[in-house]
């Protein structure tokens, strides 16, 4: 079974991983560099099994990056609260005010106000995705360039499309997050930086990867959501799923995750949890959660953990 990768890795990272103190001050023990590889045939996905994962929450996030959209408000509104954590952390340091976290997403959603004010995570993926800022020169004042941003930003995703379906041998079918200018006004630089495809026989493979990895409760999702960003490519270009590979780099455990890890290390994974799509959507940027389908997915049950911010 797939997801030995993972238990394997989770076991040899809590086992024999550095200990080291991290941004968030929880502390971790972590493995520089891991890979895993999935293969799509037959509709499977990489959904773990030795504990639930809320495949819908990732896949209404996975939506949220393609709208372009880095406020958290239409997540609130859909009762998604992976990212308020941050947002409200901005809020309480700045105010002093201690809403707790169902207040302030309650606020978010009903206040646009204020969501506009307190809900942005800056220019996070959905902003780089569709929207990469691009300048323009416009005039020169002696000797000096003056330049302007374009209305329009790089839709890294359309054009990704585009290329896919022109050009499919390129090697350079690839989404980007990391803008490095923009990094300082990020809530967080992103964590899943770089997508890459491959086109081969008909089959559409993707490659992620991922700078910094909370193995405990990330991963689950930056797995489900590189492999349906995958599928939902390879509808668009009339392929057929190949493998999706994920490649990480400081591949990390939170030391407050010990009943989480020692807990799922006891499990063994059972079953091949299957997805289809209702329909086909006119491009990329029109599925719906309505659209996917899964089956076959009868997991453990969820194991809780807190998320260090
Ligand atoms: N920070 C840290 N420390 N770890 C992360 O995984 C992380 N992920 C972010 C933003 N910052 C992060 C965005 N993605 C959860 C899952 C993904 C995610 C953020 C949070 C999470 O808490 N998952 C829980 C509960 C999900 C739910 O209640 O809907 C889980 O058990 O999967
Ligand atoms: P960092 O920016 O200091 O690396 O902290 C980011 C943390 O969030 C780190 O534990 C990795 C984790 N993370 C994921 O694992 N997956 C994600 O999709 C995101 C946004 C964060």
């Amino acid at each position: 079974h797939w997801e030995w990768q993972y238990l394997d890795l989770m076991r040899r990272i809590w086992e024999g991983g550095d200990e080291r103190t991290d941004r968030t001050g929880v502390g971790t023990r972590s493995l520089f560099g891991a890979l895993i590889r999935f293969d799509l045939s037959g509709g499977a996905m990489p959904l773990l099994t030795t504990k639930r994962v809320y495949w819908k929450t990732a896949s209404r996030e996975l939506l949220w990056f393609l709208s372009g959209e880095t406020n958290i408000r239409p997540l609130c509104a859909q009762g998604v609260e992976i990212w308020t954590d941050w947002p409200l952390d901005r809020y309480r340091r700045a105010t002093g005010d201690e809403l707790t976290r169902a207040e302030f997403s309650q606020r978010i959603v009903s206040d646009a106000q204020f969501a506009e004010r307190w809900g942005d995570l800056g220019p996070v993926y959905g902003k780089q995705w569709v929207d990469w800022p691009v300048y323009e020169p416009v005039t020169e004042i002696s000797g000096e360039t003056l330049y302007r941003l374009r209305r329009r930003g790089i839709n890294q995703v359309a054009q990704l499309v585009e290329s896919l379906k022109s050009n499919p041998g390129s090697r350079r079918h690839i989404i980007e997050g990391w803008n490095v200018a923009e990094l300082d006004a990020m809530a967080l630089p992103p964590c899943h930086k770089t997508y890459q495809f491959h086109v081969a026989d008909g089959r559409l493979s993707g490659m992620l990867y991922q700078r910094s990895c909370d193995l405990g409760l990330g991963f689950a999702f930056n797995m489900w959501s590189l492999a349906l960003l995958t599928r939902m490519l390879a509808q668009q270009c009339n392929l057929e799923p190949g493998e999706v590979v994920w490649t990480g780099a400081d591949v990390h455990l939170y030391l407050n995750h010990a009943q989480l890890v020692e807990e799922q290390l006891m499990r063994v994974p059972a079953g091949e949890p299957k997805l289809a799509f209702e329909r086909r959507p006119g491009s990329i940027f029109e599925y719906r959660i309505e659209d996917l389908m899964v089956s076959e997915y009868a997991p453990q049950s969820h194991i809780p953990a807190p998320v260090a911010v």
